[in-house]
């Protein structure tokens, strides 16, 4: 499994800067990091561990971000979410997300169910994109989940986005949303029948790829 901590890192501090700079509160934003730390240390101990007594990591790598103030602003306007952005963005989900990329679609749903198992680990919403995917062929698990941080005076539960999926299902999410960040709203038709052809050729490797999993059991 491999992390990558100096990126949350990046958009951490370009994110406090911004809010620095707009003079809101920096302990608004610290909440999203902690919750990301803490999720993170649960996803590295049900790594390691199973991996101990399965021999099999399911859990492929992980990334994690803090919506970008920006980002949030916007969503806080689009939703029409009134009072001022700080308060409004409470009511978001997704200020805090963590992907989770697994080698076999098994993986997924064992690592939802082992987190979601956790006392202390409250699932709010689950979005099975996976067994009903999207119309653009768009596959992956969402969770949204609520868990405790523990600060010096108070505890304070903290809701995360956490978005499961496979290799093959990361790889066509990742080039969707560059192509599709490309053309906007103006996806050519036949783009988005191809886009939708691919979707169905990763869901089809990750078939095959079980069942090579499965011989070698
Ligand atoms: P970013 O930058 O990844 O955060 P919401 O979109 O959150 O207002 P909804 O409909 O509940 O409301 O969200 P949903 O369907 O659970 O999806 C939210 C996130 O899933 C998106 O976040 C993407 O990360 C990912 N996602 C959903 N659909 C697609 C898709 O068709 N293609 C790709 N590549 N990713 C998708 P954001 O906020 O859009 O962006």
């Amino acid at each position: 499994m491999t992390t990558d901590p100096a990126a949350q890192d990046a958009s951490l501090r370009e994110a406090a800067d911004e809010l620095a700079v707009a003079g809101q509160l920096p302990r608004f934003l610290l909440m999203y990091k902690f919750v990301l730390e803490e999720l993170m240390t649960k996803l590295r101990i049900l790594s390691e561990e199973f991996d101990f007594v399965h021999q099999h990591d399911p859990i492929e790598h992980i990334t994690s971000r803090v919506k970008r103030p920006e980002a949030i602003k916007e969503k806080v306007r689009r939703r029409g979410l009134g009072g001022d952005w700080v308060s409004a963005a409470a009511a978001l989900d997704d200020i805090a997300g963590i992907r989770v990329v697994c080698p076999f679609v098994s993986d997924v749903y064992e690592v939802a169910r082992m987190l979601t198992a956790q006392d202390d680990v409250e699932l709010l919403r689950t979005k099975d994109y996976i067994a009903d995917p999207k119309a653009n062929g768009y596959r992956s698990l969402h969770l949204i989940v609520r868990i405790p941080v523990f600060l010096s005076d108070r505890v304070e539960k903290v809701k995360v986005e956490v978005q499961l999926r496979t290799i093959a299902m990361d790889f066509w999410a990742a080039v969707e949303h560059k192509l599709s960040y490309k053309y906007r709203d103006s996806v050519p038709p036949d783009f988005a029948g191809e886009l939708a052809a691919a979707a169905r050729t990763a869901a089809d490797l990750d078939s095959r790829m079980a069942a090579l999993h499965e011989r070698i059991r």
